[in-house]
């Protein structure tokens, strides 16, 4: 495979609500979109879920924007690789961070990959589900009666996991309303997004009354060692999302006992391959994933779905439909969900399993710019 162009660009979607995490709030989703075409005319579309401002990980539009342009496609353009797993060795020599733009490329290469091989992007990456569970995160809300209803909703309509955002002041009254609520049964869960620090340790022991699947991330984004140190305290497992961007992180969160599930966000390892390596690991080390979410349009989703169709992605990824956050998305089918909370892996074509609608993208489009070999 050789890629002969990439075409970066930027489009504006608006979010139906803001979303609130503990560390900031998206409303007007900036997100970068790739179009990729190799030397044989295969194209593909990708997304790069950095968001506007460096508050989940380091990389946002604008650096990845950058990195795309000045450092990561000199190194793909015009070179021949035999599979997509070479793709991130050769952006990572001497060429540090900026995960999720080289995520962006390398999975691009994959949905290219896959339509020159003619089989679905889910099979190609060794997929084996029809139908994977799904599940909701809920933003951060003014007061447990405001969360409760949108759990109640969720609940409702199907979802087979609720995430509760958490922060100092907006956790233990929160979650035990949801779960008074929605009764014992309820599937909850929480994360922080890196709010607390080990100095919490007491108030964050009172949620294992609550019977929570996990805890996601509770501490800071880059921590493994004092999360160790947290979950000898904990009885609810914790799950690392930020922490995890490499298969060496996750060696080393199973080696510290820092947590005992994984969040998979392929743009947060830097792609397919990451993504895949940690997966195996997990499997052999009877460690839980599931795939996690960036808010991403229906064409990071569609990259999601096909990943979360491997076997070891056990728990219930966060794939809510294209409408609970889309007005209209930007693929055909839109993503639907199921009575049960099931999402259908599109299996009846080749690549991302979606048609991507230009002439919706065009429409979004606030710049665009056109890389070749
Ligand atoms: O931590 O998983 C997270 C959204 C923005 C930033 C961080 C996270 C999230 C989500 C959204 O939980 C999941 C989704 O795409 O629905
Ligand atoms: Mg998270």
């Amino acid at each position: 495979i050789r890629l002969e162009e990439l075409a970066l660009r930027e489009i504006r979607l608006p979010l139906k609500e803001p979303f609130r995490i503990s560390s900031g709030v998206v409303s007007d989703r900036r997100i970068l979109l790739l179009e990729l075409r190799d030397d044989e005319g295969a194209t593909g579309w990708s997304e790069c879920v950095a968001f506007d401002t460096p508050m989940y990980s380091p990389d946002t539009i604008d650096t990845s924007w950058l990195a795309i342009t000045e450092w990561i496609a000199p190194r793909v353009l015009g070179r021949s690789f035999g599979d997509p797993r070479e793709i991130l060795p050769a952006l990572e020599r001497d060429f540090r961070g900026h995960l999720m733009p080289k995520a962006a490329v390398e999975m691009g290469m994959w949905v290219v990959a896959a339509e020159r091989a003619g089989v679905p992007l889910a099979r190609l990456l060794g997929g084996t589900r029809t139908h994977i569970a799904t599940g909701i995160s809920l933003g951060i809300e003014r007061t447990p009666d405001a969360l409760v209803e949108k759990a109640r909703q969720a609940l409702a309509q199907g979802y087979r996991k609720i995430k509760l955002k958490i922060q100092p002041g907006a956790d233990v009254e929160y979650v035990t309303a949801v779960r008074e609520a929605l009764g014992p049964d309820a599937p909850l869960m929480a994360d922080a997004n890196n709010a607390y620090t080990l100095a919490d340790t007491h108030q964050l022991a009172r949620l294992d009354a609550l019977d929570l699947l996990m805890i996601e991330q509770p501490l800071a984004w880059d921590d493994l060692v004092q999360h160790a140190e947290l979950q000898r305290r904990l009885r609810t497992p914790i799950c690392l999302d930020e922490s995890i961007t490499s298969l060496d992180r996750a060696r080393d969160m199973v080696t510290l006992g820092a947590g005992r599930i994984v969040n998979i966000k392929p743009g947060r390892v830097g792609g397919f391959a990451a993504s895949l390596a940690i997966h195996d690991f997990s499997v052999q080390h009877s460690v839980p994933v599931w795939c996690g979410g960036m808010l991403e349009s229906g064409i990071g989703r569609a990259c999601n779905v096909a990943l979360a169709s491997l076997p070891g992605f056990t728990k219930p990824g966060d794939l809510s439909p294209s409408a609970r956050y889309w007005a209209r998305d930007v693929v055909t089918p839109e993503w639907t969900m199921s009575d049960d909370g099931m999402v259908t892996v599109p299996l009846d074509r080749p690549g991302l399993g979606v048609t991507v609608d230009v002439d919706r993208i065009d429409d979004l489009t606030v710049r665009r710019t056109v890389l070749r070999a």
